[in-house]
């Protein structure tokens, strides 16, 4: 039995989803006992984040220690290169998404609620956005993995660039999409697990974006 901790908007949440649609893998969610953070929950999962995950008794959390471990744990559909320099590029790309370019994006979530929205941090999250997006750009440049497969360094990458055209159309966002990063979206939602878990994952980001609206 493989059971994650999950909250319906949380983004690491999602890319965890895309990767387990692909892989096939059977899954039950559940809250964070408590919520999380609280100590219920830290009793499970020290950390007191998401998502984690038991499997078959085994605890474990971060999206991508348990994305590698589902990824040997279940042997179907690799989602590593086969050769150790490819992996090691492969794992690079994800480290780029979960340590610069999606807290670039996190930080601009205090900034979603319309009455205390500040334009000039929405300008500068845009400009830091497009920088990471920039460097993105030049680490695509030079494609050394395969592109007509989803590994598991892309898995984030869809979620994260859903939720900044989402910040775009719902708190004015400003950012400059290089060309080589919307062919990588778009090559990304070639993918059935990519666009099944945008589908079933837009309800919970519009819910949370209501409190972008302006008071009617
Ligand atoms: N690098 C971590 C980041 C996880 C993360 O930031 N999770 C959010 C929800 S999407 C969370 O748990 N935030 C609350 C906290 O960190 O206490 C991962 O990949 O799992």
């Amino acid at each position: 039995m493989l059971t994650i901790y999950s909250v319906p908007v949380a983004t690491y949440c999602a890319k965890l989803r895309i990767m387990m649609r692909h892989k096939s893998i059977e899954w039950e969610e559940l809250p964070p006992p408590g919520g999380y953070g609280s100590a219920e929950y830290k009793a499970i999962v020290p950390s007191g984040n998401l998502p984690a995950m038991i499997h078959d008794g085994f605890m474990l959390s971060d999206s991508e220690a348990i994305a590698e471990y589902l990824n040997e744990a279940f042997v179907e559909t690799p989602m590593l290169p086969d050769t150790v320099q490819l992996r090691a590029k492969a794992r690079e790309k994800g480290r780029f998404h979960d340590t610069r370019l999606e807290p670039a994006v996190r930080a601009l979530y205090p900034q979603v609620a319309f009455e205390t929205r500040e334009t000039g941090i929405v300008t500068a999250g845009g400009a830091a956005i497009s920088k990471h997006l920039e460097a993105l750009a030049l680490l695509l440049s030079d494609p050394v993995l395969a592109q007509d497969q989803l590994w598991l360094c892309d898995c984030g990458f869809a979620v994260t660039f859903a939720w900044i055209k989402a910040f775009e159309r719902s708190i004015g966002l400003p950012v400059v999409w290089p060309d080589a990063v919307v062919a990588y979206d778009q090559r990304l939602q070639n993918f059935a697990p990519v666009t099944d878990e945008l589908t079933a994952y837009t309800p919970a980001m519009d819910a949370y974006l209501e409190k972008a609206k302006a008071p009617q």
